[in-house]
C-alpha cells in the first residue's frame, strides 16, 4: 500500500534527478494532494480505468505502477506520456483530452456489463474547456460509470480561476464530476533549479517516441461492379459483421444518408452534434476492443473534433509505445455536391490538409470497387485510418 511519505519520497527523487541533469525534460511534479487522492484511491479498484494529465505521477503510483517503472519511464523523457494497459491507465497532456476518451471506455464497459469503472483526473484548466461539459453531460445522461475528478489548484500555468473566468469559479456540475480543491507546493513545471544544461544528454524525437513500424494488410483483390453509393451500403453492411459500432449523428436516425439500412439498429450510437466528443467516444470504445466507425456528415464538420483526430488518434499507439491501439475507422463526406447548394462551411475538402497533420492512411475511393477496397483495408487493420467519401460520386 501506497502511504503519503512514498509519494513524497517519489517527487524528491525526481527532483534529484532533475539536479543531477539527468532530465533535460519537461515534467510536471505532483504535491499538496497526497491525502485527498489517497482517499479517492481507496474507491479505485484493480481493473477500473484511471485517466490522467500531464501531471500523473500521483496517480500512477496510486493505480498500482511500480516506482522503480515509473522513474524509468521518466528517465526516458515520458513523464508526459505515461501508459500501462494492463492496468488501465491512460494519460494525455493535452488539457481536456481525456475526457470524451473517459465516456466512450465507460459506454463500452456498460454495453458489455462489465463492473469496472472509469476515473478521469483533471485539472482546473479542463474545467475551463467546453470538453468536459459535453462528456460529463454524455455520462450523465446515459449513466455511466465514470466519474470526472477536477482537482482544483486554482492555476493555470500561474494565472488563477479569477483572472482566467472573473467571479465564476464554479460552475454547476453534473453529478459525476467531483471537485477537491488544493494548494499546490511546486512551480507548475521541474522545478526552480538551474540547471547545468551542458551536462544533459538530449535524444532526438524518434530516440523517445519510435514511429511504428508499417503494416503489411493482407492482399486482397476486389471485383466489384457496384455503383458508388451500392458500395457504401455493401461495405457498411459487411464492417456489421464485426464487433463495429456506427457513432455519429443521423446513423440510426437517417441511417447515415441511407448507408447503414444493412446494420443491425443495436450497433449504431446515436450522439450529440458534439464532434469532439463523438470521436473520443470511438477512441474509448475501441479500447474495449469495438471496430468504431465514426461517421461525420461533411469533412468541414469534421474540424471541430481536430484535437481528438490529430491530438488523440493520431498519436495515442506511438507515444504510448505500442500499449494503446485505435483502430477506429473515421468515415467522412465531402459534400462537394449537393442538389442544394450549401455554401462554402459546408462543401469543404480537407484531404490535403489532412494529409498533412496525420500519419494514419486516408482513402479517397473514387469507384463502388475502390470503396469495397477501402473499407477492407480499414477493417484487417488495428491502426486508424480515414476514408474520405465524395458526395459528386454518389450521384
Ligand atoms: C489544449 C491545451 N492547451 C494548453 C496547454 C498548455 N498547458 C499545459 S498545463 C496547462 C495548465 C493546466 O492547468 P490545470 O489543468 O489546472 O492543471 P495543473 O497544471 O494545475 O495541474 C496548460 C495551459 C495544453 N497542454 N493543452
Amino acid at each position: 500500500m501506497i502511504i503519503k511519505q512514498d509519494l513524497l519520497d517519489f517527487e524528491q527523487s525526481i527532483v534529484g534527478l532533475y539536479k543531477d541533469c539527468k532530465l533535460p525534460f519537461l515534467f510536471h511534479l505532483s504535491g499538496g494532494n497526497e491525502d485527498q487522492l489517497i482517499e479517492i484511491f481507496k474507491e479505485i479498484k484493480e481493473g477500473d480505468y484511471v485517466l490522467s494529465t500531464h501531471r500523473n505521477h500521483y496517480h500512477a503510483l496510486l493505480h498500482g505502477i511500480p516506482a522503480d517503472e515509473l522513474r524509468n519511464r521518466i528517465l526516458d523523457g515520458r513523464s508526459m506520456f505515461i501508459y500501462d494497459r494492463q492496468k488501465n491507465f491512460f494519460t494525455s497532456a493535452i488539457i481536456g483530452g481525456t475526457v470524451a476518451i473517459a465516456a466512450g471506455i465507460a459506454l463500452a464497459l456498460k454495453k458489455k456489463g462489465s463492473k469496472q469503472k472509469v476515473w478521469c483526473f483533471v485539472g482546473d484548466g479542463t474545467e475551463d474547456s467546453g470538453h468536459l461539459f459535453e462528456a460529463a453531460r454524455y455520462v450523465e445522461g446515459f449513466d455511466l460509470p465514470c466519474t470526472y475528478i477536477i482537482e482544483d489548484n486554482n492555476r493555470s500555468v500561474t494565472t488563477t480561476s479569477d483572472e482566467r473566468w472573473g467571479g465564476a469559479r464554479n460552475p454547476a456540475w453534473f453529478s459525476c464530476v467531483r471537485k477537491y480543491i488544493y494548494n499546490i507546493t511546486w512551480p507548475h513545471a521541474r522545478t526552480d533549479d538551474i540547471i547545468d544544461l551542458k551536462r544533459t544528454v538530449v535524444k532526438t524525437h524518434e530516440d523517445y517516441f519510435p514511429p511504428l513500424l508499417p503494416e503489411n494488410l493482407p492482399e486482397s483483390t476486389v471485383d466489384s461492379s457496384l455503383s458508388y453509393k451500392q458500395a457504401v451500403i455493401q461495405s457498411m453492411t459487411d464492417l456489421g459483421g464485426y464487433n463495429t459500432v456506427f457513432i455519429g449523428y443521423n446513423v440510426k436516425n437517417g441511417n447515415a444518408t441511407g448507408t447503414l439500412t444493412g446494420v443491425d439498429d443495436s450497433q449504431k450510437i446515436e450522439t450529440p452534434v458534439a464532434e469532439n466528443l463523438m470521436t473520443g467516444i470511438g477512441i474509448g470504445m475501441s479500447f474495449e476492443g469495438y471496430r468504431p466507425v465514426i461517421y461525420y456528415e461533411r469533412h468541414d464538420f469534421m474540424m471541430v473534433a481536430a484535437d481528438a483526430i490529430v491530438n488523440h488518434v493520431n498519436h495515442i499507439e506511438r507515444i504510448s509505445h505500442g500499449e494503446y491501439k485505435v483502430p477506429v475507422i473515421l468515415r467522412s463526406v465531402v459534400a462537394d455536391s449537393s442538389p442544394f447548394y450549401s455554401g462554402p462551411t459546408h462543401s469543404q475538402d480537407f484531404t490535403d490538409a489532412f494529409k498533412n497533420l496525420v500519419s494514419f492512411p486516408i482513402y479517397v475511393p473514387s469507384s463502388g470497387k475502390e470503396v469495397i477496397q477501402s473499407y477492407k483495408n480499414a477493417i484487417n487493420s488495428s491502426r486508424p485510418c480515414m476514408i474520405v467519401e465524395k458526395k459528386s460520386y454518389y450521384l
